[in-house]
């Protein structure tokens, strides 16, 4: 096959954007504003069009409750569709209040639970103003000492709170349900590893399914074996893509180690994950604290996009015959071949022959679409949760 028929593998591959990647956030320390941040959600949902115009990858937006609470969801959605995007996964908030210092979803307390539940609830009636199908939940609950509270019950309270939640959902809503391993706790975080969100999944039903953050894992951590597991089980429901080198960095998709972003895609492909059809939405959960936001977008969609032409150029053929044979070293030289081949030409001439920019993040350079927004917007806010 010639490189383009390979690349045809691409067709139909999107990415999520999330909102609050256009705002100013990313660190619990200085946050450092960037000259034309978004003012409100409608102007994040500007930028995030631009990156799909200039890459043609990434036609949604993920929103996040409340940062991007606004009056009217319908005059967004509406105004995601002017702009050729649409709204994509909603994310609930549970780490923001006070009457969570001791759990949301697990509190002891009824009637903190029902608060949750009820967050959750404003979360669906908004995926329906919207038209978004995906409810992402990441729970921040967890205890910071042993003996602090029964790590049981906890479970058995989160449960019977998210057998709630999934009951309000429409027919064709999921529930996208994200693990992290540790943060805002440290001793133990109520769903802190892939297990324990599939076996919340499984006790509610198909349409609850792992939302797999590439920073919220140990490091060393085999991500890649994961993936696989999940999409064994049908139960990868969504990607929240980021690099990292310490703990949840938050950074550009691939900056660290392109070569597990590969990995994590060859798995994906090797059993047609990144088709449409697979239902696994592409996410990014990123955050652009001293970078230029809209750039650090278009890079991080490019990267996942290149990972992927990479993986999907994996001779599959070769791969099985030296792994059957034995031949250990045949078998990593296949997958490194691919890895090694440098694929942003033709990523371009594909580009090109769909009428877009060749290069997107020159194209955006000289857009002077930065400096029009640093004109224009004065006093972006702070978006998130430093
Ligand atoms: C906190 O770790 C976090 O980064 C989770 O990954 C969520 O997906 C995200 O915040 C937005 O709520
Ligand atoms: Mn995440
Ligand atoms: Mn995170």
């Amino acid at each position: 096959m010639s490189p383009q028929e390979v690349l045809s593998g691409l067709d139909g591959f999107t990415i999520e954007v999330p909102s609050w990647a256009y705002g100013n956030s990313g660190t619990r320390f200085k946050v450092f504003s960037t000259p034309g941040t978004p003012r409100d959600p409608f102007e994040k949902i500007a930028d995030a069009a631009r990156v799909h115009a200039l890459t043609g990858l990434a036609p949604r937006v993920s929103l996040h409750i409340p940062w991007d609470r606004v009056e009217d969801y319908g005059a967004l959605a509406a105004h995601a569709e002017e702009h050729g995007v649409r709204i994509g996964a909603i994310n609930s908030n549970l780490f923001q209040d006070d009457d969570y210092k001791f759990g949301s979803l697990t509190h002891t307390d009824p009637k903190v639970r029902a608060k949750a539940v009820e967050h959750h609830l404003e979360c669906v009636d908004i995926m329906a103003k919207t038209g978004s199908t995906d409810l992402k939940l990441w729970l921040p609950d967890g205890t910071n000492y042993a003996g602090q509270a029964s790590l049981r019950a906890r479970q058995d309270r989160l449960a019977d709170s998210l057998t709630q939640i999934y009951a309000a959902l429409e027919p064709h809503h999921r529930l996208l349900v994200e693990y992290k391993f540790f943060e805002p706790y440290f001793y133990a975080m109520d769903i802190p590893d892939w297990g324990t969100a599939l076996l919340h999944c499984q006790a509610l039903g198909d349409r609850a399914q792992v939302v797999l953050d590439t920073g919220h894992h140990a490091p060393g951590t085999n991500i890649e074996f994961i993936v696989m597991q999940l999409l064994r089980a049908g139960r990868l429901g969504a990607f929240d893509f980021n690099s990292r080198y310490y703990a949840d960095d938050d950074l550009i998709v691939g900056s660290a180690d392109p070569f597990q972003l590969f990995r994590i895609m060859a798995e994906i492909a090797s059993v047609g994950g990144h088709l449409p059809e697979s239902g696994v939405n592409f996410m990014l959960d990123q955050c652009h604290n001293i970078e230029d936001k809209i750039a650090g977008q278009i890079r991080s969609v490019l990267n996942v996009e290149q990972a992927l032409a990479k993986a999907l150029l994996v001779d599959t053929d070769a791969l099985t015959s030296a792994e059957e044979a034995g031949d250990v070293i045949g078998a990593h030289d296949v997958l490194m071949d691919a890895f090694h081949t440098d694929v942003r030409g033709a990523l371009a001439d594909r580009r090109e022959a769909r009428g877009l920019p060749r290069d997107p993040m020159a194209a955006y350079r000289a857009s002077g679409y930065a400096a029009e927004i640093a004109a224009g917007r004065i006093g972006g806010t702070q978006a998130a949760w430093t």
